[in-house]
């Protein structure tokens, strides 16, 4: 059954127009949902009344079919199959590389983005399949602080709920969650995703009441060892869903289909809510970090200034002639042997997320792609 909203009756307030855009990073497990749920945002996003299309930029290099159009594709500007080649990777480290390549260029992309700050309301970005490669790698925390450093920022951490109904696949997949939030301190929303297969309220007592975890826990499993001791699994279990309990107080949770379209207007007043919780929270750290770097910083640069001047009295005093004779070596041309190209915008000519509606065809659709 879909709920997704009919065209005009949702309220929309004229301020929201005029704040920054919020960025929506999608995280999640391999095979999640990432890009269907992204696809389904953006529709949802163009049905509604007035229209709010997003700016979508596509990070997973590697994805052959992407089932959205995005405005910045990272296929665009990296080769993943060249990179493999070139740099003699497997698939894995070809993905991070060709990330890492796109993030030297990531300037161009907040760029592009900025240009858009005035008619877009959401930035959301698609990330690679592989979870690891984004929330461990640098050019992830990059691309993260860059984008959370230049607009109100929320991971939404989307859970395949079908596959998370046992407790040691829940407790597995909200400990990496936990330690996404404290890595990125930046606001974040769980999306249960696929409730068309698997309705969430399980998840949601799990995380209300850590003591009906703890009775699905018993109940999974014996949980006794031959001795009719508790195992070692699900002593570790019991303690870390008290740790988990700390955790979920702080968190927005919603569950959505990205097949039917549920759930998708709770999951953007989560968004708005966690605009707030950027504000209030994440920006004043964000500065305060920023000043502190700043002053180390400075403090470095005075003390490295100071030894240079004495080096430099020392190098004059012994070879007084020394400087004038001193020659920059002429620059060597960089020659990389692999080819980037700049990062583009598909759709600059056709305003902000020009769209094709292909929520409701499951036919093969062939996206245009730039020569
Ligand atoms: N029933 C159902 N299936 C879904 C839903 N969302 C995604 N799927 C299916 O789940 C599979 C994986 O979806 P993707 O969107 O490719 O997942 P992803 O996280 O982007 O995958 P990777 O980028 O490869 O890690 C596809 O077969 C989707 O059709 C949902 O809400 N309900
Ligand atoms: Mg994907």
């Amino acid at each position: 059954m879909s709920t997704s909203e009919p065209k005009g009756k949702e309220k929309e307030t004229d301020a929201s127009s005029k704040k920054k855009p919020v960025a929506i990073i999608t995280i999640g497990m391999a095979g999640a949902g990432k890009s269907t749920f992204v696809r389904r945002l953006n529709a949802y996003l163009h049905s509604r009344d007035p229209p709010k299309p997003p700016y979508v930029l596509n990070l997973d290099p590697a994805v052959t079919h992407v089932p959205y159009e995005a405005n910045i594709d990272i296929r665009d500007t990296v080769n993943y199959q060249e990179v493999m080649k070139q740099y003699n990777l497997g698939p894995n480290g070809g993905i991070l590389t060709a990330l890492n390549l796109f993030t030297t260029k990531f300037d161009q992309v907040l760029e592009l983005v900025e240009k858009r700050m005035d008619s877009v309301d959401y930035v959301i970005l698609d990330t690679p399949g592989q979870i690891e490669i984004f929330t461990w790698s640098a050019s992830g925390a990059i691309i993260t602080d860059a984008v959370a450093s230049s607009m109100p920022t929320v991971v939404a951490y989307v859970i395949d709920t079908p596959r998370t109904t046992a407790p040691a696949t829940f407790m597995s997949n909200m400990l990496y969650a936990c330690s996404i939030l404290y890595k990125t301190k930046l606001p974040f929303i769980l999306v249960f995703n696929k409730t068309d297969v698997q309705p969430h309220e399980f998840a949601v007592k799990w995380m209300n009441d850590f003591e009906e975890f703890q009775e699905a826990l018993a109940m999974h499993g014996s949980g006794r060892d031959s001795e009719g001791e508790p195992t070692y699994m699900n002593s570790l279990m019991n303690s870390m869903s008290l740790v988990l309990d700390e955790f979920y107080k702080g968190l927005k949770s919603v569950g959505v289909s990205s097949v039917t379209g549920d759930g998708f207007k709770d999951f953007l007043e989560a968004v708005e809510g966690s605009r707030e919780e950027y504000e209030t929270q994440y920006l004043p750290d964000l500065e305060r970090a920023r000043k502190q770097r700043e002053e180390t910083l400075r403090r470095s640069k005075e003390d490295s200034m100071t030894r240079l001047m004495k080096d430099l009295s020392v190098d004059r005093a012994k070879n007084p002639n020394g400087p004038l004779s001193a020659k920059w070596e002429e620059e060597e041309d960089e020659d990389d042997d692999f080819d980037e190209n700049d990062v583009i915008d598909r759709v600059e000519e056709g305003g902000p997320g020009k769209y094709i509606d292909i929520t409701n065809t499951d036919s093969d659709v062939q996206w245009p792609r730039p020569m």
